[in-house]
């Protein structure tokens, strides 16, 4: 196998792209995505502070990579959301990353600052999980960013992770989603701008890139997305895509191409106000988020008057979102 480019040795075949490559040239193919994806969706002007969500996984890792090496000044942020070993170990990969190249790496725990953790916080406020977490990474994401005066909240979000969420989305005809998936969305009514600069490279390009790049990321999935219908809509594409190669990136940016026209929300029709307790954004007087934290912590202060068990995390927590 030979790389498309130079005739040396291939290390990896990317169908969709029809082409083979070396380390150099798949390392430059995944700077070219990143920026094209930059540029083509208005996402960062140069030199743009850029907030990056971490995870401790490949793609936020990845990210992270991609845009210093683009010239952005990129700082990352990590939640501890207290999802047993999982949160531990993602914490370390997120940790040594920052502290190996001398970067600026900021923490929250949630147990800490609001005295609850996603699995039995979710099974407090009779939330699934996912959506508890969802909740909480978009509220503190978005309040760092705006206390931090980032230009935007970068996310790893890839290819494979917005075609599955598109076609969950057009599967369950889910209009106003459908409205807001796009690569950006604008900074509006207090909340800052939010960008996906992975979009034009898949999960299997992002393990390479790490691997080639020495990133050590957490390889196991936290143990919540067990039974993720996004998970399911993963390998149906797959399937797909391994007998029609460059079916996910037609299907993904076909729909922001001729569809995501036909279900924009119109202008200026939010009416938010401010939380009354934290100050972000809110439809009603008090944010989804604070209600999450007084529902969650008032089991937590409930259990511990009454000296029962406290709340902990079993596999019976493993429900897949709504
Ligand atoms: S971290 Fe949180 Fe994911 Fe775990 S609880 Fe679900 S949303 S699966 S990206
Ligand atoms: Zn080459
Ligand atoms: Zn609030």
């Amino acid at each position: 196998m030979k790389c498309t480019v130079c005739k040396e040795p291939a290390i990896i075949d990317i169908r969709r792209h029809n082409a083979k490559f070396c380390p150099e040239h798949f390392l430059k193919l995944c700077r070219d995505q990143t920026a094209k994806a930059i540029k083509e969706f208005s996402l960062l002007e140069p030199g743009d502070r850029v907030l990056v969500a971490v995870s401790g996984g490949k793609d936020s890792l990845g990210l992270w990579d991609l845009l210093l090496d683009l010239g952005y000044r990129a700082d990352g942020l990590y939640l501890g959301l207290g999802i047993g070993e999982y949160s531990d170990q993602s914490g370390d990969y997120a940790r040594a990353f920052a502290r190996e190249r001398g970067l600026n790496l900021t923490e929250i725990d949630i147990r800490d600052d609001y005295g609850f953790d996603i699995p039995s916080g979710a099974k407090a406020a009779r939330r699934v999980p996912c959506s508890a977490c969802g909740l909480t990474k978009r509220h503190l994401f978005d309040k760092a960013a705006i206390d931090g005066g980032y230009d935007a909240v970068a996310t790893g979000h890839n290819l494979d992770d917005e075609a599955a969420v598109l076609f969950g989305n057009v599967l369950h005809w889910h209009p106003e989603y459908l409205a807001r998936q796009h690569p950006l969305l604008p900074a509006r009514n207090g909340f800052p701008k939010k960008v996906k600069p992975l979009v034009r490279l898949g999960e299997r390009e992002m393990a390479a890139y790490c691997l080639l790049r020495g990133i050590d990321y957490i390889v196991e999935e936290c143990p919540m997305a067990d039974g993720n219908r996004h998970l399911r809509y993963k390998a149906v594409l797959n399937e797909l895509e391994l007998n029609t190669p460059g079916a996910k990136a037609d299907f993904f940016f076909g729909f922001l191409a001729r569809g995501a026209e036909h279900f924009a929300l119109p202008e200026g029709d939010d009416s938010l106000r401010q939380c009354d307790r934290c100050g972000a954004p809110s439809s009603g007087e008090v944010c989804a988020f604070c209600r999450l934290t007084e529902r969650a912590t008032a089991s937590t202060q409930s259990t511990n008057a009454t000296e029962s068990a406290p709340v902990v995390f079993t596999g019976r927590d493993r429900r897949p979102p709504q």
